[in-house]
C-alpha cells in the first residue's frame, strides 16, 4: 500500500472539494491495512479549504472489501485490533471534518460496503452491485458494518445478504436504501462531485449538525433527542452566517425552493 494506493486531489474554484480515490485497481481496490491507515490519515489532514469530499475507486469496481491476502496469519487478538483499526479509520470518514459522498460503481462488497456506509451520501451507477461475502468466507463484518448497514437497510436484509450471499443490483440497491442516487453507468463520479459542490455551499455549522448531531439524535430516546435537537438548532441559528442567509431570503436575494 501506502499513499500510492490512495490519491488525494483538491478541486473546485475555492479548493472546496477533496477527491479521494482508492487506486489499487489490479486488486479491485481491496483494502489492505496500509490503505485503511492512509484513509484515516487523509481525513485527519484535509486542507482547511475543503468543505466536502468524494470517495471513488479506480477501475471497474469501487472496492472488493478487505484484502483477504492479509487475513490468513491473524490470530484472535490481532483480529480484534485489526477490526478496531478499521473502526477508527471509518469513524474519521463518518465523523470527520466534512460530509463525504461515495461514488459507487461495480463491486461494493464486504469492507467496500462498510466504507460506503460510513459516507454521508451514496451515488451509484447502473453497474453497481452490493454483497457481503463474509458469510461465505467464514468470517464476519469487522469495519463497522454490523452497526451502520442495518441502519441503512435493516437487520433483516443484512442477515439475508450474509446468510445467503444475496447480491443486490444497482436498481434494487437504490430501492432498499443502499444508495440515495442512481445514475447511468460511468456517471457516478460526476454526480457525486456535483453533490459535493452543492454540499460545500452550506453553512459549515449546518453540515456539522448533520454529520455529528443528527446520527446521535436518531439513536437517542425521543425525550433526549428533542432536547439535543433544540440545543443544536439554537447554536446553528445563532451563527452570523445563518442570520445572513435568512436575511438574504427575506430580502429576495436567495433562491426559493423549486418544485421537484
Ligand atoms: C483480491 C480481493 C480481495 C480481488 N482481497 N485480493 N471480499 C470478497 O470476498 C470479494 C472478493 N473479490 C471478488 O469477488 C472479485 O474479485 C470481484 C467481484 C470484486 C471482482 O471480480 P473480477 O473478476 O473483476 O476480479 P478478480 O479476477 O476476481 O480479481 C482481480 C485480482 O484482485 C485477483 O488477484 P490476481 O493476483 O489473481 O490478479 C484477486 O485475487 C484480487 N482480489 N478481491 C485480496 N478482497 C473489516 S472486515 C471486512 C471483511 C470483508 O471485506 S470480507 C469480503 C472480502
Amino acid at each position: 500500500m501506502s499513499k500510492k494506493d490512495l490519491h488525494l486531489d483538491i478541486r473546485g474554484d475555492d479548493k472546496e472539494v477533496a477527491v479521494i480515490r482508492l487506486a489499487r485497481p489490479a486488486k479491485r481496490n481491496a483494502l489492505s491495512d496500509g490503505l485503511i491507515l492512509a484513509l484515516r490519515d487523509v481525513f485527519e489532514n484535509l486542507p482547511a479549504t475543503v468543505r466536502a469530499a468524494v470517495i471513488d475507486g479506480e477501475g471497474e469496481h469501487f472496492c472488493a472489501g478487505l484484502d483477504l491476502s492479509e487475513l490468513k496469519e491473524r490470530d484472535a487478538g490481532q483480529g480484534l485490533i485489526h477490526s478496531r483499526m478499521w473502526h477508527a479509520a471509518l469513524e474519521r470518514v463518518q465523523y470527520g471534518p466534512v460530509p463525504v459522498i461515495a461514488a459507487l460503481h461495480g463491486a461494493v462488497v464486504g469492507g467496500g460496503l462498510e466504507l460506503a456506509s460510513a459516507c454521508h451520501i451514496r451515488a451509484a451507477d447502473d453497474s453497481t452491485f452490493y454483497a457481503l461475502p463474509e458469510g461465505s468466507r467464514g468470517i464476519f463484518v469487522g469495519g463497522g458494518g454490523a452497526v451502520r448497514i442495518p441502519r441503512l437497510i435493516g437487520a433483516a436484509r443484512m442477515t439475508d445478504m450474509m446468510l445467503t450471499g444475496r447480491v443486490y443490483n444497482a436498481q434494487d440497491g437504490e430501492r432498499i436504501g443502499l444508495a440515495q442516487y442512481l445514475v447511468p453507468q460511468g456517471q457516478a463520479f460526476d454526480k457525486a462531485f456535483e453533490l459535493a459542490q452543492r454540499v460545500a455551499q452550506n453553512a459549515p455549522l449546518t453540515n456539522y449538525a448533520l454529520m455529528h448531531a443528527l446520527p446521535r439524535i436518531a439513536e437517542q430516546p425521543a425525550d433526549q433527542g428533542f432536547l439535543t435537537e433544540a440545543l443544536m438548532a439554537a447554536i446553528a441559528q445563532s451563527a452570523p452566517e445563518a442570520k445572513t442567509r435568512v436575511r438574504d431570503f427575506l430580502e429576495g436575494r436567495a433562491a426559493k425552493v423549486k418544485k421537484a
